[in-house]
Order: C-alpha cells, then sequence, then structure tokens
C-alpha cells in the first residue's frame, strides 16, 4: 500500500505575512507536496499554537514552517510544543529590515532547535521541507533532483549569452 505523503504546516504570526508565506505555498505546490496555512500569533493565539502542535504529529505532519517579523518568537514557540522539525522565516517588517526577527528566530538556546532561513526565504523554507520529507520519498527526491538541473542549465544559458555579448574572439 502507497504511504500517505507528511503535510507541511505553514503558520504565520499575522496576515501581514501572507505574500511572504505565499511564495513557500507556491513551491510546495510545484513539488505536489500537501500543506495547510494558518494565521496565528505566539503572542496574540499562543493557545491556539500550542494546541496545533501537540497533535501536529498524529494529525499527519511532517515539517512545522513558522514565519513571523519584528520580536520573532513563533518558530520557537512552536518548537518548544513539537519535536517535528521546524522552519522558521524571519519576515521583514516594522523598522528594523528584518533584522530584529532575523535574530529572534534564528537565537534559539540549546535543546529547541529552529532551523532559520534568510529574511523572507521562503522558497528556501519550502524547498527545505521538501528535502527533510523526501528522505522517505524516491519520488519527491528525484523532483529535487530534476529542479537542481534545470535552475543549472538556466544558469548555463545566461552564461553562454553573456560570454557570446562581452568575450572579444
Ligand atoms: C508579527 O508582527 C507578525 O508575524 C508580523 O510580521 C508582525 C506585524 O504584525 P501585524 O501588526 O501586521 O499584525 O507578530
Amino acid at each position: 500500500m502507497e504511504k500517505k505523503m507528511k503535510k507541511v504546516a505553514l503558520i504565520m504570526g499575522s496576515d501581514s505575512d501572507l505574500p511572504i508565506v505565499k511564495k513557500a505555498a507556491e513551491t510546495l505546490d510545484a513539488f505536489g507536496v500537501p500543506f495547510e496555512a494558518h494565521v496565528w500569533s505566539a503572542h496574540r493565539t499562543p493557545e491556539a499554537v500550542r494546541n496545533f502542535c501537540l497533535s501536529a504529529r498524529e494529525n499527519g505532519f511532517g515539517v512545522i514552517i513558522a514565519a513571523a517579523g519584528m520580536a520573532a518568537h513563533l518558530a520557537g514557540a512552536i518548537a518548544a510544543n513539537t519535536t517535528l522539525p521546524v522552519i522558521g522565516i524571519p519576515v521583514k517588517s516594522g523598522n528594523l529590515g528584518g533584522v530584529d526577527a532575523l535574530l529572534s528566530t534564528v537565537q534559539m538556546p540549546s535543546g529547541i532547535p529552529v532551523a532559520t532561513v534568510a529574511v523572507d526565504g521562503a522558497v528556501n523554507a519550502a524547498l527545505l521541507s521538501v528535502e527533510i520529507l523526501s528522505l522517505s520519498d524516491d519520488n519527491l527526491a528525484a523532483k529535487l533532483a530534476e529542479k537542481r538541473a534545470a535552475d543549472s542549465a538556466k544558469v548555463f544559458e545566461k552564461n553562454r549569452s553573456v560570454e557570446e555579448e562581452l568575450n572579444k574572439k
């Protein structure tokens, strides 16, 4: 019997984070990875965050992506309540250009890991979650390899056109 693919959870601290989170959703869609998106905040709706996390594994999730800006403790709060892998996206918002969210998300004390991607790095958050799920899914692993090859081909094509234009014979 074929195994059902694990889902990815996309949790954002505010609907103002949605334009960034949508890029993760599009990337997951491109790989055919099922996901659920929710707006829950570590400080505004802490119980909702905790309740989701406590049952996330038994509800078929394999990875949780958390996107938040400013004093971004959402990813850490999620990681505190689950042993599923948690990927944090620091979102650029407020006056500090995302550095506040980056440091809040990345500087987790030992024992509760959050894999933090770049500020607004939603595509990489999705790709990392696909890589995690690909450990038990050969089809996903093949799709990741195809994407790498296609990305390389695009660079070689651009290189060819720059070389043609600039390099003297
Ligand atoms: C964080 O504060 C959210 O993740 C968002 O990035 C930021 C601002 O939230 P809003 O005031 O736009 O709801 O909690």
